[in-house]
């Protein structure tokens, strides 16, 4: 039989469901490899080409693995919690659950029809109650722990209360809020109960905090950093403003340390570390604290001075060798001290610019270096070093949430600060002896500074520690080491996502009991704020815990897919997220294929929680995934009609071939890509495409409409959204598999092309034509292979596994195509051949060789399982050379000779050639020179 694509696959895909061909145990004596995927959202729109690129990868990399022996976890699940299925929702009114069970639906049914080897009995949903019911616990563990960084490690909140119950808050080394207090142990068991709570908060992992936060009205919710651009929503692309807001959050800064050095073990691409290292900002340097000066001088109230518990602006600086140089102090417009510091006379321009900076976003803030503004507060503060008095100014170049708010400004030192003085005329002293003040010191050069007091001559090093260790001295100051990195805000005013398992009562936060979970999400009657502007969850009636009131807001879209691999390992157990047992088996994920957009939410967030569970002893590995790597994005590849645009400059209902553009006027239109065949234009399914299109003519070149092409982004709007389901049906899976990989390296972004889709196609019927006679009957021969056929076999058989282990998979299908393509011209039938191959190439096209594997008699079913064969360099080894022979230092012609024949024989096995002889014209040679597996030289 021809090759009947569609009946192969759909038998096989049909057969390993029945079968859970795929399932995997938690135990084996195989050793374990866990390859996944970033699991998807299930929107609307379904599966197009470009997402199944990293999933084939994976795909073909576990079929590999199990083939080489290796007993593979490869599952697959839903990051069903989201937005936009609470905007249709909004819209519609239809439960969110309902939108997203259909959504799935749809994907599953895509996902099958491309034949992944997925272990579906351990499918995870992250909106299940049963999934999300761990969430909500792991939740629990992170608020019932802090960060004691004497350990180096999270412990639970009972430790710390008991040391506080025994020693005070002394000894106590933690990660935890600025403002903690300082008692004994008496003093803590006098606390009120609300006062111990209040205070342990300051401590928890995830804990309260009034934060500026990323509000997006129109969406009715927080967003993170990382999900608005240039001040819009990245979703919908809705207005975002900065807004004060009392907020869950959680203390990712505590790993700081360690998610920077675990990048160092990881075999992640190096992009995608440095932007992780970038986003955690480690900064080594110094704070140092101005007293202020003569605030007794002011009228404003000193008490506000006396509760905000200090008379000094503390700044961290990256340069503290330069602080001779300081000339003003520079505070964030939010910073706590600025309303104590305005003096009356400079209430109103303070207040002024205080507006003006609230439009601003921090990312306008800090993208901004080019505008100068700010105001003076009217106060001084004393340069601690040498008693300077130094004016203090606010300006938004600084930033509220990084360092202490603070600089000390340094015109002579740093560009920002130089262009500021500048603007306000405040004084610039030179430290540094080099000519131009506006290039950045370079704190390298050594034995450069001036007007430094007693670090003049110092090199760098020496100076910053001199420096340091005068301020420790006075009290003034530390070395520090700051990160870039804030916590991260954990919560969101939005219906679809996991409730958090807390309710409130006199406005403290506590959890509820562990045999309460899963905290389900109620119902509500709309998607919307109350009318009061609480979150939709206030909506929900009689929906209140016996000891106060639940929390409204929802955990954030990164709360499901900080754990999920651990899920993967256990997925059904009700007892715990996972089972000892299986995670101590599977420990940790050997690949993790994905979009580099993840760089730094999820990947972050991923390894803080790992670290977290690893803390508490709940996993084995640090890190959880061993191996990344990014997928590149396809792009789309649209095509265009062009509109003839007549005299007066109104377009036309007809339409101009690409070729003939240059003889008219005209104006592009996309075009449906699916109504164009190597660029040229279906005129008839054109007509259909649009109404207004249904009377066009055109204007054609040799008969045929060429449209134009561009490469774009994938998207609806452009028309070159090509769908895997069209392209299964007129190749199958088997095709667009290899097609996918065949477009290019995997990590980088690149056009769909169907132009080439033929020719994969044509390779697989090929292939499926070495097993079948001219009429098609399947006839395979049980003769020994000849030479020319162990090599060809054993060259892709090397080639591939080289190629997958370098996951270099395009390179492989091309690889296939040059042996097939060698033993048709063999004539190749030998079972022994053809069963090696149909091995190799399972990983990359499943259910044809799954067909080829039963007809070869083997049990249905057991390629996936079969032995990858070994490969065997003998058969590579060159047994004739091609030897030049050249006759008086003249090449004449070349002559095959075996190459186990010793230089005597091959001189005498060249002399004997007729060929050779005619050179020779009857003269004896004088000399013969052979150089075994080089050259033969005769000299005549
Ligand atoms: C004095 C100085 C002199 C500085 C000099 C730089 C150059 P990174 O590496 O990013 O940590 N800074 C500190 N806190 C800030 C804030 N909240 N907003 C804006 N800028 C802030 O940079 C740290 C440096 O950035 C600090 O060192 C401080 O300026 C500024 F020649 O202090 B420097």
């Amino acid at each position: 039989m021809d090759y009947q694509f569609k009946d192969i696959e759909q038998k096989w895909q049909q057969f390993w469901a029945d079968n859970q061909t795929f399932k995997v145990e938690n135990n084996s004596t195989k050793p374990k490899y866990y390859v996944m995927d970033m699991f998807p959202y299930p929107s609307g729109a379904g599966l197009h080409v470009g997402h199944p690129l990293g999933y084939i990868a994976s795909d073909i990399f576990a079929r590999y693995k199990r083939l080489r022996g290796f007993n593979v976890l490869h599952p697959m699940g839903y990051d069903s919690f989201g937005l936009p299925a609470e905007q249709y929702a909004i819209q519609t009114g239809q439960h969110p659950s309902v939108t997203t069970e259909d959504n799935i639906a749809t994907y599953r049914r895509q996902l099958d029809q491309i034949g992944f080897s997925f272990d579906w009995s351990r499918e995870v949903r992250t909106s299940s109650p049963d999934y999300y019911k761990w969430t909500q616990w792991i939740f629990m563990q992170l608020f019932n722990s802090w960060y004691n960084k004497a350990a180096g490690k999270a412990e639970s909140i009972a430790q710390l209360v008991e040391h506080f119950e025994t020693s005070g808050s002394k000894g106590i080394d933690a990660v935890s809020d600025e403002d903690t207090l300082t008692f004994t142990a008496d003093e803590w068991k006098a606390f009120a109960h609300n006062a111990k709570q209040e205070e342990l908060l300051k401590y928890r992992l995830t804990y309260l905090r009034e934060s500026t936060v990323n509000w997006c009205a129109a969406l009715g919710t927080v967003l993170a950093n990382d999900e608005v651009k240039d001040g819009f929503s990245e979703r919908g692309g809705y207005p975002v403003e900065q807004k004060k807001m009392m907020q869950w959050s959680m203390r990712i800064t505590a790993y700081a340390e360690r998610l920077l050095q675990g990048l160092d073990t990881i075999d992640w691409p190096e992009p995608l570390k440095e932007m992780q290292r970038n986003w955690i900002g480690k900064s080594t340097g110094a704070s140092v604290k101005f007293r202020i000066s003569d605030f007794e001088f002011r009228n404003s109230d000193k008490s506000e001075i006396e509760n905000s518990k200090s008379d000094f602006i503390e700044v961290f600086t990256t340069r503290v060798d330069t602080i001779f140089g300081v000339t003003f102090l520079v505070i964030a417009p939010e910073h706590e001290l600025v309303d104590a510091l305005t003096t009356p006379e400079q209430k109103a321009d303070i207040e002024a610019y205080i507006t003006q900076t609230k439009k601003k976003s921090e990312l306008d803030r800090m993208a901004d270096t080019k505008t100068v503004s700010g105001a003076f507060t009217g106060s001084y503060v004393l340069n601690p070093l040498n008693g300077e008095k130094i004016p203090v100014w606010i300006a938004d170049y600084v930033l509220a949430g990084y360092g202490t708010g603070a600089v000390m400004a340094v015109p002579s030192g740093d560009q920002r600060d130089y262009l500021f003085a500048k603007h306000f005329n405040l004084p610039i002293v030179p430290i540094i002896d080099i000519q131009n003040i506006e290039t950045e010191a370079d704190p390298t050069k050594e034995g450069k500074y001036i007007n430094s007091d007693f670090i003049n001559g110092l090199t760098y090093k020496e100076a910053a520690a001199a420096v340091v260790a005068k301020l420790e001295e006075a009290g003034a100051g530390k070395a520090k080491v700051n990160f870039r990195m804030r916590d991260a805000i954990f919560g969101r005013q939005r219906y679809w996502g996991e409730p958090v398992p807390v309710y409130f009562k006199d406005g403290l936060p506590y959890l509820i009991s562990e045999n309460e979970l899963p905290l389900l999400l109620p119902e509500i009657d709309k998607y919307l704020p109350t009318e009061s502007g609480e979150p939709p969850l206030g909506r929900a009636a009689d929906w209140k815990h016996p000891e106060g009131e639940y929390e409204l807001s929802t955990m954030p879209g990164w709360a499901g897919s900080s754990w999920y691999w651990y899920r993967y390992m256990d997925a059904h157990n009700d007892q715990e997220f996972a089972s000892k047992e299986a995670i101590e088996y599977w420990k940790d994920v050997d690949l993790y294929i994905g979009g580099s957009e993840h760089a730094t939410g999820h990947l972050l967030y991923s390894r803080f929680w790992n670290k977290f569970l690893k803390d508490l002893g709940f996993v084995v590995e640090e890190e959880p995934f061993k191996k990344l790597i990014n997928q590149g994005m396809i792009q789309g590849r649209s095509n265009f009609v062009y509109r003839l645009i007549d005299a007066e400059g109104h377009g036309t209902n007809t339409f101009v071939s690409y070729g003939l553009l240059a003889d008219y006027k005209t104006s592009p239109l996309h075009v449906d890509v699916n109504i164009v065949e190597n660029e040229v234009l279906n005129l008839e399914k054109f007509k259909k495409f649009r109404a207004e299109f249904e009377n066009a003519e055109f204007i054609l070149e040799n008969g045929k409409y060429i449209c134009g092409v561009e490469v774009e982004k994938m998207s609806k709007s452009k028309f070159n959204v090509v769908n895997p389901d069209d392209i299964i049906e007129r190749y199958g899976a088997d095709t667009l598999r290899m097609y996918e990989m065949f477009l290019g390296p995997l990590e980088q972004s690149k056009p769909w092309n169907t132009n080439g889709i033929e020719g994969v196609f044509k390779f697989l019927r090929k292939f499926w034509r070495l097993f079948h006679n001219e009429q098609w009957d399947f006839r395979v021969s049980d003769e020994m292979p000849t030479k020319a056929e162990l090599k060809s076999l054993h060259k892709i058989i090397r080639k591939v596994e080289e190629d997958i282990e370098r996951f270099s998979f395009n390179t492989s299908v091309s690889s296939f195509m040059i042996a097939v393509n060698e033993l048709t011209d063999l004539k190749c039938s030998k079972r022994t051949i053809l069963q090696d191959l149909v091995i190799v190439l399972a990983p990359y096209a499943p259910h044809i060789t799954e067909e080829l594997w039963t007809l070869l008699g083997n049990p249905a079913g057991s390629l996936s399982y079969a032995a990858y064969p070994i490969f065997n360099p003998e058969y590579l080894v060159e047994d004739e050379f091609a030897y030049p022979i050249s006759v008086n230092g003249k090449t004449k012609m070349n002559l095959s000779v075996s190459l186990t024949l010793e230089p005597k024989d091959v001189e005498a096995f060249v002399l004997a050639n007729a060929d050779v002889q005619k050179y020779l014209d009857g003269k004896t040679p004088k000399k013969v020179i052979v150089v075994k597996g080089r050259i033969v030289n005769i000299v005549v």
